[in-house]
This record gives structure tokens, C-alpha cells and sequence, in this order.
């Protein structure tokens, strides 16, 4: 992809049949991987129809046809439940609309993939919980959605990005990363590589525990952070999950792990005072009720007491990996400022640090929710 979204965009708007005349399209959400865009569509009764665009990131996603398989099978399987349950599959799941020529995603000139959602009209996405009940609400539609997929078939998944959370290779780009030390950044950063080494052992905890059978592999959504998910504005229940991009056979604790990093404080993920960044074990309560609600009784006795190593290694492999493209320069993540994936890394390392002195604490709430 040479071309910036903004460029390719006409090219994109022009490949989908719009009800009705494209007023503009605007850059929305605050994801870190695809481009997103809002497009206001003004129908034939002059009311304005929103859609959401999305130039799939395919630096990150090789496989954009595989992946819009996944989505489209995933989401099919979730419609079909939800109609049985009388819900509304308009709103409580993501609905892919076709291109002019019946794709799932269009192709442009740049080696770019974009695709169109509807969009859930009457929902909040938030960047942070403003109640610990917006959060436990999170947890249970981050909950329902693994019990649900229970019986997908999850050897029809493509694996959209290989070893995604493979912590020990996570650990292993970090290392080349450092050797390589392409931007020189390596010696300004000494207490971030003694924290991240400190910690390689931890890093094959649950990955080993996979390996020697004793956890099962699950349908998971592994990117659950809170604004993956809408947020019915009038009732404030979690009702649709979004960015289906990583749904892959994954570990449940991974799921509730990657909730409880980027959920459990009251920070921003970029927060540069690490004074703010703290740990609450309240808001950790409030999830792991809401996911063990959802989600317990279909999970092994194993799967519920690993859940604090899924917060932890969740926490642990993300700063690493903001780690890792600090040193690379910043090619992964979208960067607004200069540092920002340093500090990035540097809340991960706090908070981790926070709940390995909260540890006892941690495993008492799993256990009284289990
Ligand atoms: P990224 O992978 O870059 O995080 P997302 O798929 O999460 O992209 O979308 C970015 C943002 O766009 C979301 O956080 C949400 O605010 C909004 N969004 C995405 N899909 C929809 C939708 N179908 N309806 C309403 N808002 C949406
Ligand atoms: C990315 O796409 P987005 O912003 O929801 C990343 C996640 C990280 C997250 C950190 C495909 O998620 O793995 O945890 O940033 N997604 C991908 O905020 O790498
Ligand atoms: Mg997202």
C-alpha cells in the first residue's frame, strides 16, 4: 500500500451501491490498525444513513480474504442465534455489506482491502469504563460471545495473524528487535529491556500449559478491549461486539486477559505520568464477575484459576510488543506523537508490576466468582 487511505477513499466509496447520495466520509473511532472511516449517506426521504468503511490494514492482515471469511462466518453464525432468540441481528452483531459486485471486501489499485459494516445506530463506544457496571456489562458480552461461539467450527478459522498471542515468540521478536537496534533506541530505554527480561520465564506459562494439553484451545475474539464493543445507549448493556479481525482459536484466559490490561485502571493505554497508571482491583471484580457469569460454566477448573495469568501475560506481551516497535520505529501501531509506543510499553510495565504485588488478591476474586 503506497497511498493513504484518504487518497484511495473515492476509488472505495465508488465500488459499493449507496441508497441514496454519499454526503462525505469522516475519519472515526481511535483503533490502532485499520483506517476507519464514517460515511453519511443521505437516503431518498433526506434522512442521513450511516455506514462504517474500513481500509483493512493488510501490512498486518496478509490474508484480507481469509479473514472476511472468518467475519462473515462467524457473524452468519452469531445472526442465526441470535434470531432464535428473538434478538435483534441488525444490532446485536457486525452485518458486512456487499460490494457492487456481491464481494465481502473490495480490492483497490494499491494492493489495499476495504469493507462496509452498517452502522449500530443508539450505542456508546467507550475508551474507558465510566461506571465499574459499564464494565462489568463489557464482560458479559465479551462472555456471551466465547459461549456462543462454543460450537462454531473452529477448524474452518483461518489464523488471521500467526502466533498472535504467543507471548515466548512475542518475547523472541523483542530480543531481534533489541539486537538489531535499528533506531538507536536501545540505550535510552535500559529499565524497560532489565523489566521485560526479568520476566522470560512468565512469558511460557500459559503457552506451555496449551502445549502439554492441560488448557483448551476456544473460539476467542482476542482484542477484547472495551471500545470492541458498543454499548446500547438507553439500556448501557454491552450489546454488539466489534473488530472480529483476530477471532481465532485462541485460550478464554487470553480473552478476559486482554479486558483486564486495558480496562482495569483509569488511565488512557498512553498515559505519559505514571502517577495515573494504578491498578484498580475493584473494576478487576467487577469483570471477572460479568466473565465468569457469562462464560464460567463452560470453562475447566484450569481455565478459571489461569485467569490471572491471562491479565498478567495479556499486559506483559502487549508492553512488550510496544516495546518492540518503539525499537523498530514505529511501523505497527499508529503513533500520534513522538514516544507515544514508549509510553505505550510503560503503563503495561506498571500495571503489570501492580498486579504481581495485588497477586493473592487477584486469585481470591477469581476463586469467589468461580
Ligand atoms: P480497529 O481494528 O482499528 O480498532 P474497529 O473495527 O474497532 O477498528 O473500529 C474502530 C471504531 O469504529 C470502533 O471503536 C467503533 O467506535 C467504530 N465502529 C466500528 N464498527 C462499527 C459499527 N458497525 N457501528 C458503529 N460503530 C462502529
Ligand atoms: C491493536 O486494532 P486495535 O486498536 O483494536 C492490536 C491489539 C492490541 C491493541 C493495543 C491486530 O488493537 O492486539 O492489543 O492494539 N490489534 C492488532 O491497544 O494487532
Ligand atoms: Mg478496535
Amino acid at each position: 500500500m503506497k497511498y493513504t487511505a484518504e487518497q484511495i477513499l473515492p476509488e472505495a466509496l465508488a465500488a459499493w451501491n449507496w441508497n441514496g447520495q454519499v454526503a462525505g466520509a469522516l475519519r472515526y473511532g481511535a483503533g490502532h490498525i485499520n483506517d476507519t472511516f464514517c460515511v453519511y449517506v443521505q437516503d431518498e426521504a433526506g434522512d442521513c444513513v450511516r455506514y462504517i468503511l474500513q481500509r483493512i490494514n493488510t501490512n498486518t492482515f496478509t490474508d484480507p480474504k481469509g479473514l472476511m471469511e472468518n467475519i462473515c462466518g462467524v457473524t452468519g453464525y452469531l445472526r442465526g442465534m441470535i434470531e432464535q432468540q428473538g434478538g435483534d441481528a441488525m444490532r446485536e452483531t457486525m452485518n458486512v455489506v456487499p460490494t457492487k459486485q456481491g464481494e465481502n471486501y473490495y480490492s483497490d489499485s494499491d494492493g489495499g482491502a476495504w469493507r462496509v459494516y452498517t452502522f449500530v445506530e443508539g450505542t456508546l463506544c467507550l475508551q474507558k469504563a465510566e461506571t465499574p457496571q459499564d464494565f462489568y456489562e463489557s464482560a458479559v458480552a465479551f462472555g456471551n460471545f466465547q459461549r456462543q461461539l462454543a460450537g462454531y467450527p473452529a477448524a474452518t478459522l483461518h489464523e488471521t495473524i500467526r502466533k498472535f498471542h504467543d507471548t515466548v515468540n512475542r518475547y523472541a521478536n523483542f530480543e531481534k528487535a533489541l539486537a538489531a537496534d535499528v533506531c538507536g533506541r536501545a540505550k535510552g530505554i535500559q529499565a524497560e529491556i532489565d523489566f521485560v527480561t526479568a520476566r522470560k520465564a512468565d512469558c511460557g506459562y500459559m503457552v506451555g500449559l496449551l502445549a502439554e494439553g492441560k488448557l483448551p484451545l476456544r473460539v476467542t475474539h482476542n482484542d477484547t478491549k472495551l471500545n470492541n464493543i458498543l454499548m446500547d445507549k438507553a439500556t448501557r448493556k454491552g450489546i454488539c461486539v466489534i473488530d472480529l479481525d483476530t477471532v481465532m482459536p485462541g485460550l478464554a484466559a487470553n480473552d478476559y486477559g486482554d479486558s483486564i490490561r486495558f480496562g482495569a485502571n483509569d488511565c488512557a493505554e498512553d498515559e505519559p505520568d505514571l502517577a495515573k497508571v494504578n491498578f484498580s482491583l475493584p473494576l478487576f471484580e467487577s469483570y471477572t464477575k460479568g466473565f465468569l457469569q457469562a462464560a464460567g460454566s463452560a470453562l475447566t477448573d484450569l481455565e478459571k484459576e489461569t485467569l490471572p495469568w491471562g491479565a498478567k501475560l495479556m499486559t506483559l506481551e502487549c508492553g512488550i510488543r510496544f516495546l518492540t516497535d518503539y525499537l523498530e520505529g514505529d511501523h505497527y501501531f499508529r503513533t500520534h506523537r513522538e514516544g507515544q509506543n514508549l509510553d505505550r510499553c510503560r503503563t503495561q510495565f506498571k500495571l503489570v508490576r501492580d498486579m504481581e504485588e495485588h497477586w493473592a488478591e487477584m486469585a481470591e476474586i477469581v476463586k469467589k466468582y468461580s
